[in-house]
């Protein structure tokens, strides 16, 4: 067995109404400038760049705990509501370094998906809305969408030792898409 990092036990606090954890120790931030290649509509995230100010699409509040073997990572991720062109807002997305570690979302706040696919063809989508918790099991990338009118916040829970590997999903995308028809939101496949 391999030999873990020790840590003295802690609590983390959160207001659960407003999807916040309240102690968080670190904060990833993502602005739009970050998501250059990523939308189908290039032209329209330079106008949402240089029209907005670069504007933040979303953030990771964390704890500072160890990215290693044992451990579970602990964090909320919050993605505000918007669209670029027709496409509704979204994370990178990623696969696992250790691609074979799962994840959970526990869906605290706001409504969109889950889009998911696996390095030989698989794709699948979980729809997110609170109190619905996505199991996202070894070997499937992620990426999340908000499809309403506030952020999509979410608990996620992942092994230690897990990583983000987000260049193949930068090369190769998701066969899934969700963008805005007739005012509602539709999921298209590649
Ligand atoms: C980490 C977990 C989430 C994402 C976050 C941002 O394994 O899946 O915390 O990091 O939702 O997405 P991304 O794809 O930019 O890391
Ligand atoms: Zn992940």
């Amino acid at each position: 067995m391999e030999k873990t990092e020790f840590l003295t036990p802690f609590g983390i606090e959160f207001n659960l109404a407003q999807g916040a954890m309240l102690d968080y120790e670190e904060r990833v931030v993502r602005r739009a400038s970050d998501l250059r290649t990523y939308y189908r509509d290039d032209d329209a995230l330079e106008q949402l760049i240089a029209e907005g100010n670069d504007p933040l699409l979303y953030e990771v509040f964390e704890k500072d705990i160890p990215e290693s073997y044992g451990h579970l990572r602990v964090v909320v991720s919050k993605l505000q509501p918007g669209k670029v062109g027709d496409e509704f807002f979204m994370t990178k997305g990623h696969y696992h370094t250790v691609s074979g570690t799962a994840e959970v979302y526990l869906c605290l706040r706001g409504a969109g998906y889950m889009l998911m696919k696996t390095m030989d063809g698989h794709s699948h989508e979980e729809r997110m809305v609170p109190e619905r918790l996505i199991y996202v099991p070894p070997h499937w990338a992620h990426r999340t969408v908000n499809t309403g009118d506030e952020p999509l916040i979410s608990l996620c829970v992942y092994p230690g030792e897990a990583g983000h590997n987000y260049g193949d999903i930068k090369e190769q995308g998701f066969p899934q898409r969700v963008v805005e028809k007739d005012g509602s939101a539709v999921i298209e496949h590649s």
